[in-house]
């Protein structure tokens, strides 16, 4: 690593200038707008998010101060539909929505909890508490178990609630359970949600669920859906900090292809530290071919296994960051993980709902395109992209048979 850690700090110190550039003047990326926009393009065309009032410098900006300078109050409140809210994930995540961590501090928010029946007594309890922080922001709350109530008007679905796999059930069980739920909630949300719904799935197995509801809500742009990769980034930005010994903020770039499973490809050739490739900070390339994949693939069933639970907190994290990426503009020359509906893209097939990286202006995101793989990252693309096949054989009875 010698020779490359003059170059590899004065990168980093590159980059925390430029991103204290675009933090203390938001208006520096009006200027650079204009430049940055063939960049992005072209950009597959999907309706405008409601006007909201972030105005960060990228996915991973919340910073309050910044936000509330550079927009005024909003007063409509932006409808957030949120399943499964009583559950793990569900707790850690609607008091950062309602606190602002997802749409800032000057949005108002109309929380739509849903949750199956025996688990409403316990969402009321949620709701005692949402009360008792006394957020400024949270204009309205909704309990229900009926999804088309719970979707009505909704601009943001996040789609948090899946039943769990239980002891001896195959895959295809799960899918089939699964499917059972994903696929009414996507007809609930083509009857009543707004006509610029964005939803993000992560109820496992987020892919195929996401498949699964999209299929059934044709009347919504299939670019709307989403599916929930980007815990497998931070997972792998965390791991690769650690190992180079740098800020995990020097991390980027980090796509993780495919299916979030164990068959999934967190990309470590084409991320980057502190603008250099990865492979040139970080010498010891055998555990980059190996464990680091590894430890991100079975990061799930290790929190499992130390904690007894399953990740929550920063599963609830990554939806925050993930709804942050589509709305707000990606850095320059960055990208985020998302699963999104494939139209074809390094060879997947189309329709697939497959994790890739993505980039997005603000209002329209696509497929970061030109990336190289090694023969070995081509291999675990197609893994996953089989196993990810098999899933949509295994429901293909429950999705409408046109698709
Ligand atoms: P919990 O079991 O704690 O909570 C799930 C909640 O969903 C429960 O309160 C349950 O009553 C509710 N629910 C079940 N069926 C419902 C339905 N039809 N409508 C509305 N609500 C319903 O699980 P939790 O730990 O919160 O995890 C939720 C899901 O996220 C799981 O499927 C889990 O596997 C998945 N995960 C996905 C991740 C990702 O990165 N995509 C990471 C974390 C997590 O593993």
């Amino acid at each position: 690593m010698g020779p490359r850690v003059p170059k590899l700090v004065a990168a980093f110190v590159a980059g925390i200038v430029v991103a204290a550039v675009f933090a203390l003047a938001p208006t520096s990326l009006l200027v650079l707008a204009p430049i940055l926009a063939p960049i992005v393009a072209p950009i597959p065309a999907h309706a405008q998010d409601q006007p909201h009032s972030c105005g960060g410098g990228g996915p991973q900006d919340t910073t309050p101060q910044l936000v509330s300078m550079s927009a005024g109050m909003a007063s409509t409140p932006i409808q957030v539909a949120v399943t499964g809210a009583a559950g793990q994930i569900g707790y850690a995540l609607v008091f950062r929505i309602a606190s602002g961590q997802m749409f800032g501090p000057d949005q108002p928010i109309a929380l739509r909890m849903l949750e199956i029946e025996p688990a409403l007594k316990s969402l009321e309890g949620v709701a005692m508490e949402l009360d008792d922080c006394a957020f400024p922001m949270l204009a309205s709350m909704e309990l229900t178990s009926n999804a088309e109530k719970a979707f009505e008007g909704a601009n943001w679905a996040l789609l948090v609630g899946a039943a769990p796999r239980k002891q001896g059930m195959e895959r295809s069980d799960l899918l089939a359970v699964n499917g059972g739920i994903f696929g009414p909630q996507g007809k609930a949300l083509a009857k009543t949600a707004a006509a610029n719904i964005r939803i993000l799935v992560v109820g496992n197995p987020c892919n195929t669920n996401a498949y699964i509801a999209r299929l059934n809500a044709p009347e919504i742009a299939a670019e709307r859906w989403f599916a929930m990769t980007r815990l497998d980034e931070n997972r792998a930005r965390s791991q690769l900090a650690q190992k180079a010994k740098v800020p995990v903020a020097a991390i980027s770039n980090v796509g993780v292809w495919g299916n979030h499973s164990t068959t999934q490809y967190p990309d470590a050739r084409n991320a980057r530290i502190a603008g250099l490739p990865v492979f040139d900070v970080i010498s010891d390339h055998g555990w980059l071919k190996g464990k680091f994949i590894e430890t991100v693939q079975k990061r799930g069933a290790a929190v499992i296994e130390a904690r007894g639970a399953s990740s929550a907190a920063s599963a609830a994290n990554a939806v925050i960051d993930s709804v942050a990426s589509l709305r707000t503009a990606t850095p320059w020359g960055d990208w985020h993980s998302l699963a999104v509906v494939s139209h074809g893209e390094y060879s997947v097939p189309e329709g697939l709902q497959f994790g890739f990286p993505v980039r997005s202006d603000g209002e329209h995101w696509e497929v970061v395109p030109d990336l190289k793989h090694d023969d070995d990252g081509w291999d675990r693309i197609k893994k996953t992209t089989h196993e990810l096949l098999q899933e949509q054989e295994m429901v293909k009875g429950l999705v409408p048979a046109q698709a």
